[in-house]
This record gives structure tokens, sequence and C-alpha cells, in this order.
């Protein structure tokens, strides 16, 4: 049966100076971005999908690691079910994801539904990029939150302008680049702000902008669904750790190091060319 029209596709159009602000901050916030009713209809999708692969299940707080403390996490749900196909395919923030990179346009990498439970842990800081065998830095993250995200909640929240900083890329997300990149933020004088999200207001940040999330200190489930977008002509880069190398089997085994990323679960969401 088809979905009901839900825009996900029609141009979201960005000012100039938003773009400008992403490329020098390394993130930014947009509001009015999808409607309610688009979010509830794809997010009770993702919510079935998610508790049901939930790696966590039944697993109690105490005696989980930080990591596992911070959020459910399950990937490729796009490769699971026409409707979160149909979400993670739109064109709306495929297209606002290359224009905000200055590219052609963008292919997927992967989606990733990150559910910070009730009573969930923080985030530690990280650098996405780090895990991705990618050859430029042009990757965008869209956190697209399902509900209204107060700051109890633990929105993610991003270090401004840190995508230049070189301190901290070879650490893994864990309780060390918590403790390394607070003090390394710290030391070379990067603002974070920690803000609430409106419903349908959505952040894209860049894979090496440093990010984190304070833990959920209330009693429901902070409900959030990424997608990782890549440059369209992104090249496969030589792994340099083992995550790295994981996600070239996952995702480009039949890719030469050096070649486009071109596989049946990276197609072209949004091109210019093909427009
Ligand atoms: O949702 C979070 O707590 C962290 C988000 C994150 O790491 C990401 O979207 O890359």
């Amino acid at each position: 049966m088809p979905s009901p029209a839900h825009d996900i596709d029609s141009h979201y159009p960005l000012s100039a100076d938003q773009i400008a602000r992403y490329r020098d901050l390394g993130f930014i916030k947009l509001k009015n971005v999808l409607s309610p009713e688009a979010l509830a209809f794809y997010g009770e999708r993702i919510t079935a999908l998610t508790l049901d692969l939930n790696p966590r299940k039944g697993m109690p707080m105490e005696g989980r690691t930080t990591y596992d403390k911070a959020f459910i996490q399950v990937g490729n749900l796009w490769l699971r079910s026409h409707r979160v196909r149909e979400f993670v395919m739109g064109k709306r923030l495929a297209r606002i994801a290359a224009e905000l990179m200055g590219t052609t346009g963008v292919r997927i990498w992967h989606d990733q539904a990150l559910y910070k439970e009730a009573g969930g842990g923080f985030t530690p800081w990280h650098a996405d990029q780090f895990y991705w065998p990618m050859a430029t830095p042009h990757s965008c993250t869209a956190w697209i939150p399902l509900q209204a995200t107060p700051l109890e909640m633990g929105p993610v929240a991003f270090a401004a302008r840190s995508q230049h900083y070189d301190v901290g890329r070879d650490l893994a997300i864990s309780d060390e680049s918590e403790k390394a990149m607070t003090k390394a933020l710290a030391a070379g004088g990067y603002d974070v702000t920690y803000e609430p999200f409106d419903l349908g207001e959505i952040s894209f940040h860049m894979g090496w902008t440093f990010h984190r999330a304070q833990d959920n200190t209330t009693d429901q489930p902070r409900k959030v669904m990424t997608i990782i977008y890549m440059d369209e002509d992104m090249r496969l880069a030589k792994p340099r750790n083992n995550a790295q190398e994981n996600d070239r089997k996952a995702w480009c085994v039949d890719t030469a190091i050096g070649e486009v990323m071109d596989s049946p679960i990276t197609p072209v969401i949004w091109s210019s060319r093909t427009k």
C-alpha cells in the first residue's frame, strides 16, 4: 500500500548565510525541516524496528559500559523496511546535505537509529570520520529527533569549528575520548553550546566535527534517527584502523582503494546532475 503523502522530497531552501555558518562552525541546526506528521508516520516504523533489533534488550543499565549506556544503536534500517527506505531515500534532507557540503550530490553511507533510553548515559566526545574509510572530509550526518528534545533528554551538542582540529582524530568513542577531548577542546578554546531541539528541527554535522550528548534524565526515551550522507564522488581510502576495515568490508567490498564508493548499498539519493 502506498504511504500517505508526507513531504520528504521537496526543496528546503537554504540561505547563503546558513551555508556559510555550516562551513564555518562544522554543523548547523535547522528548524521546521520535517513536519510532525511525517516524523510520526516514519518514526513509528523506525521505533518498532529499533526496539525489535535492540542489541541491549534486557540488559540492566548498571554494569554496562559507558558506550552501552549511551544509546541503543541499530544501523541500516532502510534495508529492512519499505517505509524506512522511503524516509531515508527522501530528497529533502539529502539535498540539504549536498548544498551544505557544496557537492554536486550525495550518496547514503548508512542510517542509524540512536535511542538514548530513559536514564541512559552521556555520549562521549568523538568525531565520526574516525570510523569511515573516506578519502575526503565530505560526509554529513543528519541528526533527526523524533520528538521535541529538551536538554534533559540529552540532545547532541557540537564543538564549534572543531572540524579543523586534528587532535583526537585517532580516538574511538569511549571513556578515553571523553576524557582526552574534554581537556583538548577546552585547551583549544572551542565553544560548546547545549541546546534543545524543537520537533521538526534537524542538525547536520561534518564527519570531523567533535560532538557529544548529556545523559537522558527523563523517564522517556530520546528517539533519534540519523542519516549519514557522503559526496556522490567520495573515493575509498585505505582503511586506517579496524573499524574502517570492517566498514569497507560491510559496504564496499567490491570497491578498490581510490575508486568511487559506489555499491548497491550506497546509492545516490540526490544529485544536481540528474535533477
Ligand atoms: O545521538 C547521540 O547521542 C550522538 C550522535 C552521534 O554521535 C552522531 O549522530 O554521530
